[in-house]
């Protein structure tokens, strides 16, 4: 299964990735856990990245790519994956088709986890509390959604186009969520 799952920051994206991943046997790729990482590690790249992502701004695409590329070559996604975080950007998007098609592994389906944006906010507010993300931020999760919306947003437009597109409601608890998500793969995964 090649999944990738889109949404608004706070949408449930990582979280419904993580329980897919154990699900569905194939590793979860969040570009943001890989971005984190290097800034973890105090790598040039870490470096680089780290005030970006504070900020809520995105990191470059030509960094994203780079990182893709070296992920996608490890044999563990040869039986598929989740991708979490990427696209988030026209460019991004076209970029990965062309990657995924060169290594003859297509994306199949596209889940779009749909919240409102006060619910959204409340999420991240909590996870602020919980957890202290450098980048969960009042200011920081206004500039994301802005990014979201202006940025992101039109890559939905890109896989609806290329038939690929199931959209989730992304309210309710965990499980409820969950739930929805495989039903709504179950057409690709037969
Ligand atoms: P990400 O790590 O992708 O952060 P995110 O969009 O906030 O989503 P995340 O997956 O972590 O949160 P989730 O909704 O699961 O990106 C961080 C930064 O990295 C970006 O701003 C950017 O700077 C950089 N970056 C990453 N990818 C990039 C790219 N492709 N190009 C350029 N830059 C890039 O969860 C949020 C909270 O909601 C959690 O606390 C969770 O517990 C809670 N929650 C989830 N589902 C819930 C539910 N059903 N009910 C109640 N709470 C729920």
């Amino acid at each position: 299964m090649r999944l990738v799952l889109l949404g608004a920051p706070g949408s449930g994206k990582g979280t419904q990735a993580a329980r897919l991943k154990d699900h569905l046997q194939v590793p979860h790729i969040s570009t943001g856990d890989l971005l984190r990482a290097e800034v973890a590690a105090g790598s040039k790249l870490g470096l680089e990245a780290k005030e970006v992502m504070a900020r809520g701004q995105l990191v470059s695409d030509a960094i994203l790519l780079g990182m893709l590329e070296d992920r996608f070559s490890r044999p563990d996604t040869a039986n598929g994956f989740i991708l979490d975080g990427y696209p988030r950007n026209l460019a991004q998007a076209d970029a990965l088709d062309t990657l995924l098609k060169r290594i003859g592994q297509p994306m199949e389906a596209a889940v779009q986890l749909e919240v409102p944006t006060e619910l959204l906010v409340e999420r991240i507010a909590g996870r602020a509390a919980a957890e202290g993300r450098a980048d969960d931020t009042p200011e920081s999760v206004r500039t994301r959604l802005g990014v979201y919306n202006d940025q992101t947003a039109p890559v939905i437009e890109f896989f609806r186009q290329h038939g690929q597109l199931t959209v989730v409601d992304g309210v309710g608890s965990m499980d409820q969520v969950f739930t929805r998500i495989i039903e709504a793969i179950e057409p690709v995964r037969e």
